[in-house]
């Protein structure tokens, strides 16, 4: 399937694939900076710190989702795609941080989360009045097994069945995540073309591109097998059932025709589960639908079976995947590098030494990682050297992913909380997702307020004020390391 881009032809080949030569910086606004007081990030909040990114020196900035939302997953549960969260801000704010981005020569990457809406959205609240709602078929719904369970025996990512039963229309809904986040029926072509107006909706706004949210679960197996039994409990892993689906490239070649190629944008998909050949057939230069993607070979390291499951990660095997990963897409394809997100621990806690040799470790990664061929990913703080957390008791933590597992682990499982807790401190998304660390005042100077999750205490002496005052500091070798990149890569620097 060869599709002629239709993106602007104009500019040297450097000018038109931009994103190649870019430096991306993901912020996870709800932690990023509260303006209010209210202990929560907001739009405002990042339009303060917009300099602080110019002095690093990073191009783009992928802002993780801040549509409308009841955040059961902190926004990646949208309610509305086309507005504001409440707590985040309004649309005022987002049209004066994006002219603010543009006026500094940043661009904006947006979080697009369309494998699955919210419950809330208004999509759900109809599909639910009937079964010949005109949007029930916009969901993936099932009756009752035999039995009267759910159709199949997959497990949720975030513990527990994958299927919700609607009693009042008396069939399940498949929700890969969260029971509040139901999958949409990207079979449906209602569904692809709802998707790509509310993409031109942003576009025509002037956003400069897509992370996509696990697009290669838009494509599942059909038929509905069950899984192989392989852990205690009646729920099993359906990674291989969910991702990568016969439809996958005919769903994205249809989203790149119909939108994509009609911008000068980058593009991202996330896309656990996937080896070097989905990698090519998915950014292939030539028809691949992406720019690049996210795989998750390097992050599934240190656990075996599943994340919680912890094992020493092993650095033979770190090498040979990032190595895999650089051949098996040079000159074909194009990576992304990254280590970090607001989905896995600090790097310098999970791959270096956050204590002694923090910033040595810290600056050891980070050069590891932007002298590969790709474009490089920093994380908010990673460019601190922020590390992981270790709240005392599981009441502290907030991400649902680590509450379910707890509960079900302890609850459900039997297990000693402490050794639960042992895999929550290594694990836990929580760890990303600690307040940026400002200053050495109150809550790292993240918020005036009190934070929606408690700041690290090492705030006191890991914060930005320090590190821009210390030259040997981690975030000033960040950014000699991202100008020598655009030293090599702009010949003509900005
Ligand atoms: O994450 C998808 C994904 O693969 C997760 O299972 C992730 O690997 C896991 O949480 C790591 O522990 C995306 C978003 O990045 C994540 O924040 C969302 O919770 C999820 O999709 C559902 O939208
Ligand atoms: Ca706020």
């Amino acid at each position: 399937m060869t599709v002629a881009p239709t993106a602007p032809s104009s500019g040297t080949p450097t000018e038109r694939q931009w994103w190649k030569t870019s430096v991306v910086y993901q912020i996870y606004p709800r932690s990023f900076c509260d303006s209010n007081g209210d202990g929560i990030g907001d739009l405002p909040g990042i339009l303060s710190k917009l300099d602080y990114l110019v002095e690093l020196g990073v191009d783009v900035v992928w802002l993780s989702p801040f549509y409308q939302s009841p955040n059961d997953d902190n926004g990646y549960d949208i309610s509305d795609y086309r507005k504001i969260m409440t707590e985040f801000g309004t649309m005022a704010d987002f049209d004066e941080l994006l002219a603010a981005m543009h006026a500094r020569g940043l661009k904006l990457v947006m979080d697009l989360v369309v494998n699955h809406c919210s419950d809330e959205h208004q999509w759900f609240v109809e599909a639910c009045r009937s079964k010949d709602n005109p949007y029930r078929e916009y969901f993936m719904w099932q009756p009752p097994a035999a039995n009267g369970g759910p159709p199949t025996n997959w497990e949720a990512a975030f513990s527990g069945s994958a299927w919700e039963l609607h009693e009042p229309t008396g069939e399940y809904y498949l929700h890969s995540f969260s029971k509040k986040q139901p999958d949409l029926n990207w079979p449906n072509p209602k569904v692809r073309t709802e998707v790509f107006e509310l993409m031109r909706f942003w576009l025509d706004k002037g956003v400069d591109g897509f992370r996509m949210d696990v697009i290669n679960m838009i494509s599942k197996t059909p038929g509905w097998p069950q899984a192989k039994v392989v852990k205690p409990g009646p729920w099993q892993p359906c990674w291989q059932f969910i991702v990568n689906g016969p439809r996958l490239l005919e769903y994205l070649g249809e989203m790149r025709r119909e939108v994509l190629s009609h911008y000068d944008i980058l593009t991202v998909g996330e896309t656990p589960g996937v080896n070097p050949s989905h990698g090519i057939a998915m950014t292939d230069a030539v028809d691949g639908p992406l720019n690049m993607i996210f795989q998750f070979e390097h992050m599934d390291v240190d656990g075996r079976g599943s994340k919680w499951n912890v094992v020493p990660f092993d650095l033979v095997k770190f090498k040979q995947i990032m190595t895999r990963w650089q051949d098996g897409l040079a000159g074909r394809g194009w990576n992304s590098l990254y280590l970090a997100n607001h989905d896995q621990p600090r790097p310098v806690s999970r791959f270096g030494n956050d204590g002694e040799y923090r910033e040595r470790s810290a600056k050891m990664l980070a050069t590891m990682l932007h002298f590969q061929q790709g474009t490089p990913y920093v994380y908010q703080g990673e460019e601190l050297g922020m590390t992981n957390v270790r709240f005392a008791s599981i009441d502290a933590y907030r991400d649902l992913e680590t509450l379910n597992m707890y509960a079900e682990a302890v609850g459900t499982f039997g297990k000693d909380p402490e050794d639960v807790m042992s895999a929550v401190y290594v694990k836990s998304r929580d760890n990303a997702r600690t307040p940026v660390q400002w200053t050495a005042e109150a809550h790292g100077g993240f918020t005036t307020g009190t934070p929606w999750i408690a700041a690290n205490p090492n705030y006191r002496t890991i914060n930005a004020a320090a590190a821009t005052a210390d030259p040997d500091s981690v975030f000033h070798y960040y950014r000699r390391l991202i100008a020598l990149r655009r030293l090599r890569l702009h010949p003509h620097p900005r």
